[in-house]
């Protein structure tokens, strides 16, 4: 009996797949299906599969080709199962002509035609539409967005506005953007979401403006340092139901929820302390310190909670520029403490203590792929990890994707009460600044 194996996502099932099949099992006797797991997908960059598992399974077990069907759940997996399932021949459409060569030590490679003019993505976009992104940028530093943004079907920075003209020729160029606006309020016309990505004092009027022209905002965080202006622009995202999103990329990284499973699932005990530093120093940002608070910020409310009973900021000054400063917030149970410095360096890291074991996030953790678990009595250190290329932005988009596929417009990885409250609390920081 001649084994057959061969591997697919078979999202948006089409012809092509179901060829595809057909001719796999015409290779042999009995043929086993590789389909692959949600986590292998998000691993290799496939972000945006629609269909479940689940559909997927059942879709092509329709087809009445597959004698059996098994789940891929990670890298390399493929030698291990040509070995267990006594595999005589690979088969594979001829887009992966030569990515498989190296199978050929174990088993027979065919690879198959492609079935022409056919694609999962291309029934995506026709399907779920595409958005272009319209970015408002004071800096020649894009954070990524382009790239991240083309690997998320249906999204594109497709045009760009600065109020500097050479920062515009500049950032065109180097991203090879396909407009530049003069005009802001040009380029929000012909967006369909607008990415404000400028210093603090300019992102509330853009934002602002955006929403009242009906569109969805992305924005580098705080918008403002005023709690009322902060509640005022989220009234009128609910009020256009629009999307109002802050860049903070780190609670789309699955490693980070995992942190947080184990934080607020009672997994490391109960929280008694919360300790994190964060430094940065690029003087083309004005106002840097605030926005690099936002990022400590928001995984101490997270984990904490919002109810501090009481909070205490130091602020080091150098004329106008914050050097540093040390947030103190009490709670019933526990601490949390949080450095940032400007142009003074500290150690970045994170470091959470609960009753049954600590956390810990060493380097630059708001951009980490990992954290280590320590619990106590135990030599062994686990480490928990994520690997993705890039800086996770695409994540972000994929969250953006899923909320406007599905008409909602409430990020569940930022909530609301939790914006409200960052902003809040900058405001008695700069309040303490005087
Ligand atoms: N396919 C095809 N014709 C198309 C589209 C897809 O013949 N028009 C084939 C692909 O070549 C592949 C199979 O259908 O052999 C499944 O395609 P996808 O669902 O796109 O899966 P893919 O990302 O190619 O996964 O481990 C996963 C595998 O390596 C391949």
């Amino acid at each position: 009996m001649k084994k057959i194996i061969t591997y697919g996502t078979f999202d948006l099932f089409h012809i092509g797949h179901y060829n595809i099949l057909k001719r796999a099992k015409e290779h042999g006797d009995y043929l086993i299906v590789g389909v692959t797991g949600e986590n292998y997908d998000i691993g290799r960059g496939k972000l945006n599969v629609h269909d479940s598992l689940a559909t997927r399974i059942e879709n092509v077990l329709k087809t009445g080709f597959a004698d059996e069907i098994i789940v891929e759940e990670y890298l390399g997996q493929k030698i291990g199962d040509i070995i267990k399932y006594n595999i005589d021949a690979f088969v594979i459409g001829d887009d992966w002509r030569g990515k498989f060569d190296h199978l050929s030590r174990y088993c027979e490679m065919i690879y198959l035609e492609r079935t022409k003019g056919i694609s999962s993505t291309q029934i995506r976009e026709e399907t779920f539409g595409h958005y272009d992104i319209g970015m408002i940028c004071d800096i020649v530093d894009d954070n990524q967005i382009v790239k991240e943004a083309k690997l998320v079907n249906g999204f594109e920075v497709k045009n760009v506005c600065s109020d500097d003209d050479n920062v515009l020729e500049s950032l065109q160029e180097k991203y090879a953007i396909e407009n530049s606006f003069d005009s802001y309020m040009d380029m929000v016309e012909e967006s369909d979401i607008i990415y404000v990505r400028c210093s603090t004092s300019k992102r509330y009027d853009y934002i602002r403006q955006a929403l009242e022209s009906g569109k969805h905002v992305l924005y580098d965080p705080p918008a403002t340092f005023k709690s009322d202006e902060i509640k005022e622009l989220i009234s009128l995202a609910k009020e256009k139901n629009l999307i109002l999103m802050e860049n903070i990329k780190m609670v789309h990284i699955y490693v980070f929820n995992q942190l947080l499973w184990m934080t607020q699932g009672g997994l490391i005990g109960d929280i008694l302390s919360f300790n994190c530093s964060i430094s940065k120093n690029d003087e083309s940002r004005s106002n840097l310190f605030y926005d690099l608070s936002v990022y400590t910020l928001l995984p101490m409310l997270k984990i904490m909670g919002l109810d501090y009973e009481k909070a205490d900021f130091n602020v080091s000054k150098d004329g106008d520029n914050i050097e540093f400063a040390s947030m103190n917030f009490v709670y019933p149970n526990g601490r949390a403490v949080i450095n940032v410095g400007n142009t003074i360096r500290v150690d970045n890291q994170l470091e959470i203590i609960g009753t049954k074991g600590t956390i810990r996030m060493k380097g630059d953790w708001w951009r980490s792929k990992s954290f280590e678990l320590h619990t106590p009595g135990s030599s062994d250190v686990q480490l928990y990890t994520t690997n993705f290329e890039g800086n996770g932005f695409k994540y972000l988009i994929r969250e953006l994707s899923s909320m406007l596929s599905n008409n909602r417009i409430n990020s569940k990885s930022i909530f609301e009460d939790e914006s409200i409250k960052i902003v809040e609390i900058l405001e008695d920081v700069k309040k303490a600044e005087k």
